[in-house]
């Protein structure tokens, strides 16, 4: 099938799912086009199944904003014409969806009918999209989407309580490739992070307020009063300035190391003992399932999709919101102890491949068949 993909192409979840979702569809044998304003940080060579198309919004003295929402459903008017594409994914509602449906009534006036897959990720829903600003033009494009696919049970329940959602929305997992971790690395460079008798604690994420950092950070300052350790911390953001400036107050400078973006994730995991996530909300916590899958245990909130990833005294543990303390004593009991670690790190692994990418692929794949075959049956109002 030929599949336009949309996605953000950052260092964020949606945008890491899409692009390796467009990876995994490439190597079935799909011919992909990736719709965005920049090439997928994750997304290496191009081929002859995957394909970049930028978006590139002109800019124009009059216009305080850029109208991204109409380049977007120019370009994939254009694309799907050039390239007979049949069908369309767009992830992250906001404004994906509605520039998709903007680009399937366009193509519709041209007799040409495509099926638009959205998958709802998370802050679409529970942070932005819920707001009054938003929530119009979400819940239109949501409900005017052919297949409607959320990342977990608790964002599918979230957005039925939020918004006035007309069609079935389908779970589908995010995942994860288990046959690139069967030969993880052997030589993790640990020395160059980290002493011997030290733990290595790391947290991933884009440095924004619902991630709770400076629970991170005071969690680790627990962590490193009782046994030696090292925090390593991945990722670039809006938090990251007050993240320094409260090492610096707690006295931990020397002992927490800020990496940046990194395309190095998985030689970052491997070095690392555990792993925290003790967001405001998470509707599924990729993060916590690469961890898992390279071995690392999660200490996490219990809020939104985690507890569908993260196994309470078996992968990690997870506590309320906001509970640095428990969180800290639940680190200490799985560092604390070689034998108790190395039982956490083979659970970890053991819970993440329940989400192995040859589990999920299908789901998507049933999905689009069915789309696809519907198409001319729908009525485009
Ligand atoms: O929160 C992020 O790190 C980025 C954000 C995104 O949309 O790019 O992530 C959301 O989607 C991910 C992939 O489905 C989920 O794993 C994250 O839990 C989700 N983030 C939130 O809900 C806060």
């Amino acid at each position: 099938m030929k599949i336009a993909i949309v996605c953000y192409p950052t260092f964020g979840g949606s945008g890491v799912v899409a692009t390796e979702l467009g990876i995994a569809l490439a190597n079935r044998g799909h011919e992909v086009h990736f719709v965005t304003y920049r090439q997928p940080v994750r997304l290496g060579q191009l081929n002859n199944k995957i394909y970049f198309h930028e978006v590139n919004v002109p800019e124009y003295p009059l216009f305080k904003y850029q109208p991204y929402e109409l380049a977007l459903s120019s370009k994939l008017v254009d694309t799907v014409k050039l390239h007979g594409i049949e069908l369309l994914h767009v992830h992250y509602a906001i404004p994906h969806a509605y520039a998709g449906y903007m680009a399937k009534q366009m193509l519709a006036e041209e007799n040409i009918h495509i099926p638009m897959i959205t998958t709802l990720h998370g802050t679409d829903i529970t942070l932005v999209g819920k707001h009054p600003f938003y929530k119009p033009a979400v819940t239109f494009s949501i409900n005017n989407s052919d297949v409607v696919t959320s990342v977990s049970e608790s964002l599918k329940q979230q957005t039925l309580d939020l918004f006035d959602i007309k069609k079935e929305i389908e779970v589908i997992p995010n995942f994860i490739d288990t046959t690139k971790y069967s030969n993880s690395f052997t030589d993790c460079q640990r020395s160059l992070m980290a002493e011997e008798n030290e733990r290595i604690v790391t947290h991933i994420s884009n440095f924004r307020k619902v991630k709770r950092i400076p629970d991170v950070i005071r969690v680790f300052h627990k962590i490193q009063e009782q046994i030696p350790a090292k925090l390593v911390l991945v990722g670039e953001g809006p938090e990251k300035e007050g993240a320094e400036k409260l090492c610096e107050q707690l006295g931990i400078s020397d002992r927490v190391i800020f990496l940046g973006n990194s395309n190095e994730i998985d030689r970052i995991l491997c070095f690392s003992d555990l792993f925290l996530l003790p967001s405001e909300t998470e509707s599924f916590g990729l993060a916590a399932l690469e961890a898992m899958i390279n071995r690392v245990p999660v200490i996490s909130s219990n809020t939104g999709g985690i507890p569908e990833v993260n196994e309470q005294g078996i992968s990690g543990f997870l506590s309320e919101v906001g509970d640095i303390e428990e969180m800290a004593v639940n680190a200490l009991k799985i560092l604390s102890d070689d034998v108790i670690l190395e039982k956490f790190k083979e659970n970890a692994v053991k819970s993440a491949r329940k989400f192995d990418i040859l589990n999920v692929l299908p789901l998507y794949e049933e999905v689009y068949e069915k789309a696809y075959a519907s198409r001319l049956n729908k009525t485009y109002s």
